[in-house]
């Protein structure tokens, strides 16, 4: 059943020249008995050839060709008949030869016997199955397509595409792809480029077989491609660093050397004042409906100030899923927030997304701390497991003690970009003045030591 019709190169019936010799020795002619020679209209599938039986002693060599495969194959059996998948739509051309067992004296073959297959029945509808979602990428589309388990004899497929879900002509691309299945994996992908960008598309196919009989079309899949690139001007604090006075975070990392060999800018990792770099956050694009769904995601750098500007300095400038977008902000030690309102990313060409603001609603519940008015991500999560615990199994108090050597708290570690780091000063600090462990007990709340404070994302 596995076609692999493109690549069997086609030769001729192998038969009676080479073989006059060992015709000579067995001169016995063998005849076909099923499908007789000359028939038409044989049903396709699963089909049974046999021929005279030349009696024990002997064994059978195969061979056959399609007239539009080609060579199907040569095979050899010790019984005179052989079960064989015929597509619809073929004319088969099939000879037979034999020997002594445990010899190569063959005998010729019988003269070619040919036979052609009627057309089958339709096969049965494919399934679309990629692309589904609002983020796909309109300089190179993989359609993805499913032809069932077992797909009588599906030759080609046949994609539409279009704005319009009636698939009106004129306004409608069709696709034409060949159906190459290998065994087991009845499936088809191919590739479609230059879409619109920010467009909803609908689409379809419907299988052909050899006979050019075509399949009841699929059910209608749709997808967005992404928007052409917009701004984003994004802003956040992360409490750890943040001056509550003055509202600008420590770039204590910074002026310790411990962001180098990031891929930073060095004119961005030189600037001083408002706009010097604190540390690395991670943005993530998501599906507002299936939340937890991460589309895109960008490494990026947040300024002293909270802007949130790329490894070279700028706003980020991206192409966006069309539609509803929601977003998500992440630091390696402060817990990450959801925007709990989804932007259009369609609507204009420049984002502004300033979580900074009491303004901005976040998912869930004191998502942030409140720090002189604005939101801060709350520190301490040091083990990075979505929550700030301070005591108890997997808590990151311990984590600070153990950073720290372990056994002498007022110990300290300088000179290493670390977790324990809370307000991330350059130093690792258990006890004192201005120590880490102390930013933890504030995010639970400050009184309960086995409170526990929990990420507000929704997944
Ligand atoms: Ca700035
Ligand atoms: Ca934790
Ligand atoms: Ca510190």
């Amino acid at each position: 059943m596995n076609k692999s019709k493109h690549i069997r190169p086609s030769y001729a019936l192998v038969p009676v020249v080479i073989f006059l010799m060992g015709s000579a020795l067995f001169p016995r002619s063998l005849y076909a008995q099923n499908p007789a020679c000359g028939s038409t209209n044989v049903p396709s599938g699963n089909l049974n050839l046999s021929w005279a039986n030349q009696g024990p002693g002997f064994y059978y060599e195969i061979t056959m060709e399609s007239n539009i495969y080609g060579f199907v194959f040569v095979t050899n059996t010790s019984v005179p008949s052989l079960q064989f998948f015929a597509d619809p739509g073929h004319i088969y051309t099939w000879g037979v030869r034999f020997a002594p067992v445990g010899t190569q004296d063959w005998s010729g073959f019988f003269d070619a016997c040919t036979f052609a297959t009627d057309c089958g029945s339709y096969p049965n509808a494919p399934a679309c199955w990629v692309p589904t979602n609002y983020d796909v990428d309109p300089s190179s589309c993989n359609f993805f397509l499913f032809f069932g388990n077992s797909p009588l004899a599906i030759d080609d497929f046949e994609l539409e595409l279009s704005t319009d879900p009636s698939f009106p002509g004129g306004q409608t691309q069709t696709i034409y792809g060949s159906a190459s299945f290998s065994l087991g994996d009845y499936s088809s992908t191919i590739n479609v480029s230059n879409l619109a960008v920010g467009t909803k598309f609908f689409y379809r196919a419907r299988a052909i077989n050899d006979c050019g009989s075509q399949s009841p079309w699929s059910s209608v899949a749709w997808f967005h491609t992404r928007t052409a690139p917009k701004t984003l001007n994004l802003k956040l604090f992360l409490k750890g660093p943040l001056d509550a006075t003055t509202l600008l975070m420590s770039d204590g990392l910074r002026t310790g050397g411990l962001l180098q060999n990031m891929g930073i800018s060095p004119s961005v990792l030189s600037a001083t004042g408002a706009n010097a770099i604190v540390d690395e956050v991670l943005v993530w694009s998501h599906d507002p409906v299936e939340q937890d769904y991460f589309l895109q995601g960008w490494l990026l750098l947040v300024q002293r100030d909270g802007d949130i500007v790329t490894l070279a300095g700028n706003p980020l400038t991206v192409a966006l899923p069309l539609g509803n977008v929601a977003f998500s902000f992440h630091h390696r030690n402060h817990l990450p927030v959801y925007v709990a309102n989804p932007i259009n990313a369609n609507a204009s060409s420049t984002i502004n997304l300033d979580i900074t603001q009491l303004s901005t609603p976040l998912y869930g519940t004191q998502a942030t701390a409140t720090v002189n008015g604005r939101r801060a991500l709350w520190p301490g999560d040091v083990n990075s497991d979505g929550q700030v615990k301070y005591a108890g199994v997997n808590n990151d108090r311990d984590v600070v003690l153990s950073t720290v050597g372990g056994s002498v708290p007022t110990a300290t570690i300088t000179g290493q970009l670390d977790n324990a780091d809370l307000n991330m000063d350059g130093v690792v600090k258990y006890a004192g003045a201005n120590n880490d462990r102390d930013v933890i007990l504030q995010t639970i709340g400050g009184s309960v030591p086995t409170a526990v404070r929990t990420a507000q994302v929704p997944f």
